[in-house]
């Protein structure tokens, strides 16, 4: 297992490489290219700029978060075999320059949603929440403005304005896109992407959708275990994982989350851990990592996570925001590293009760 820490790279985040290298027992960041449009390709100076920033600051690409898919290719349309040409030629030099793991979302317009990005906790913390009730009464296009205003002036990830502003189009474009027109969207992708995936030891981790559910009538589908499998099944090659996000996939409390691991079957690739504190249907707030502010079981996570083999990067997700920190919602540095510092105890913890001296 990486203990790692999301990244969004010089410019976009209020984060320095200096402080993550600092935290311990992180050793690595998962990175992007922040500006880049879903369907750009990445170039190879560009990939190698970022690794060597990185590493010159004596961390460690341990993957990408995300290389985003064009909607051309969730739709269907005539343009996707170009889109995904694209996103191939990007796998390929990303993995030329030895980065192996990429994490990516089949949501449609919206990437993970909120109704609230500075709910106040009883400590005084904030964080982000979700109210089903709220959305109700929004319009996309307000959705989109309130994510916008609350988010400390940072673009936040999938929701980039260049992107949105075309709203009403993305809406259109998806009208007769339903959760199976969408799966059987994502299986061409997936089919036309994994032998270049084979041929260079790409691992792709699908990000699960954020809420667990539709929202505003688009489809949504890698919300449960069901549906998890049936996307490693449809396409059953060893490139073909997932990112076990806990907090998405905890938004529904009906989801067991480890047993979705234990039946995942090795193919989590990446994990992001959080916690949450459900309030009610459809309505939750997010939390400090430890299992005893949520409603997660953070220990049955992570000790699900090392029984089932799972040795790929973990980054504590979303923090609150503390210490008067002021930095993009739920990516400050101050509540990520203490839910660094959690999981590598839970880590730790669960190691040596297996009777494995090593971590
Ligand atoms: C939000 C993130 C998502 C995630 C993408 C993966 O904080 O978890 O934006 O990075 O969905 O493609």
């Amino acid at each position: 297992m990486d203990m790692t820490l999301r990244w969004f790279g010089t410019g976009y985040d209020s984060v320095t490489l200096e402080q993550i290298r600092q935290i311990p027992g992180v050793t690595g960041v998962i990175t992007t290219l922040y500006g880049k449009m879903p369907g750009e390709v990445w170039e190879p100076e560009e990939i190698a700029a970022m690794k060597k920033e990185v590493e010159d600051a004596g961390l460690t690409v341990k993957g990408i978060e995300s290389v985003n898919v064009h909607d051309s290719i969730k739709v269907g349309t005539s343009e996707r075999d170009r889109y995904i040409e694209n996103y191939i030629t990007t796998l390929k030099r990303l993995a030329q320059a030895g980065i192996h793991m990429v994490c990516y979302n089949f949501m449609p317009v919206f990437d993970w949603t909120r109704t609230n990005l500075t709910k106040k906790r009883t400590d005084g913390s904030t964080a982000m929440a979700y109210d089903g009730k709220m959305v109700e009464g929004l319009t996309p296009d307000q959705m989109f403005q309130s994510m916008q205003k609350k988010s400390n002036g940072f673009t936040l990830p999938g929701w980039e304005p260049k992107r949105l502003a075309h709203l009403k189009e993305l809406f259109q474009m998806y009208r007769d896109v339903d959760e199976e027109k969408l799966f059987q969207n994502l299986k061409y992708f997936l089919e036309a992407i994994q032998p270049v995936c084979e041929k260079y030891e790409i691992k792709m981790a699908i990000h699960p959708d954020d809420p667990a559910w539709s929202v505003f009538g688009l489809p949504r589908i890698i919300t449960n275990k069901k549906n998890l499998l049936r996307l490693i099944h449809m396409v059953d090659r060893p490139f073909n994982g997932i990112t076990l996000c806990t907090g998405s996939l905890g938004s529904n409390p009906e989801n067991d989350i480890p047993d979705i691991i234990r039946a995942a079957g090795g193919r989590i690739y990446f994990a992001h851990l959080r916690n949450l504190h459900y309030n009610g249907y459809h309505n939750f707030e997010e939390t400090a990592h430890l299992s005893s502010n949520g409603s997660l079981d953070m220990f049955a996570i992570v000790k699900a996570l090392y029984e089932s083999g799972f040795d790929g990067p973990i980054r504590p997700d979303h923090g609150r925001a503390i210490w008067g920190e002021k930095a993009m919602p739920g990516y400050g540095l101050y509540d990520r590293a203490l839910g660094a510092a959690y999981l590598n105890g839970l880590w730790e913890a669960v190691v040596k009760m297996s009777g494995n001296r090593k971590s």
